[in-house]
């Protein structure tokens, strides 16, 4: 799979994306993650990438050119067109629905803004889909970006290591997950429980299925409808 970034701050990808999971995938060549600076595109030579909104009003909006520009270049390096997706504050609420739907994608390419917001004609222009990771207020979609390319790369086959496996995530089955413990059986005066020491597998199993019903129930009863 192939990921672009399209970002006025493609340093700040750099660690993010290079350690775990995501640095595992990316070695084993299962996604090939690019990052473009939308400023290398101005055309001006300020080097400028946004201007003050028309009919006045606070902050900058991000100029159409550049990231024109910046994202026909990046389209024309790889034959699938990809899914083109602006991160904005207002846009489909990222879930892990969508990651899953991503991570089948061959190509995915991101645009990260900062100041207020893009240039309205920028969405429309691109054709692009909104996202948004959650109602809170960023200073850019770059940590936006990082947490979707996070998401959709550990759903690539392959990405998790053998320990692991994608179906036994909370969410897959719609339930949170059941309390872990490991060693030692005590400390500071709490215990495992016993059915855990038991080796009771059909007892154990009950018994997670039974504590990820509660802890749903009082932390995201949202989850059971
Ligand atoms: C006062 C209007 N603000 C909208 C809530 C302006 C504004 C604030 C912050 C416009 C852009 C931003 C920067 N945020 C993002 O680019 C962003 C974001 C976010 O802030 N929250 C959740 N998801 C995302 S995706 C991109």
């Amino acid at each position: 799979m192939r990921i672009d970034v399209l970002t006025l701050f493609s340093d700040m990808f750099a660690s993010p994306l290079d350690y775990s999971i995501v640095k595992r995938a990316k070695d084993r060549q299962l996604v090939n993650i690019v990052l473009s600076n939308i400023r290398d595109y101005a055309s001006n030579s300020y080097k400028k990438v946004d201007d003050k909104p028309y009919g006045g009003g606070p902050g900058m909006v991000m100029m159409c050119q550049p990231v024109f520009d910046c994202l026909e270049n990046v389209k024309k390096q790889d034959e699938n067109p990809g899914r083109i997706i602006l991160l904005t504050p207002g846009g489909r609420k990222f879930d892990q629905n969508l990651a899953k739907e991503l991570a089948n994608e061959k190509r995915v390419i991101l645009i990260s803004g900062h100041y207020e917001g893009f240039d309205e004609r920028i969405r429309i222009g691109t054709n692009a889909e909104e996202v948004s990771i959650g109602d809170y207020v960023l200073s850019g979609g770059e940590l936006a970006a990082m947490v979707i390319i996070d998401a959709i790369v550990r759903l690539l086959p392959g990405a998790l290591g053998d320990e692991y496996s994608a179906a036994n995530d909370s969410f897959s089955d719609g339930l949170l997950e059941y309390p872990h413990y490991t060693r030692p059986e005590v400390f500071r005066d709490m215990k495992v429980p016993d059915v855990l020491l038991s080796g009771n597998h059909k007892e154990i199993e009950k018994w997670r299925k039974q504590q990820a019903l509660e802890k749903t129930k009082t932390q995201r009863p949202d989850l059971l409808s």
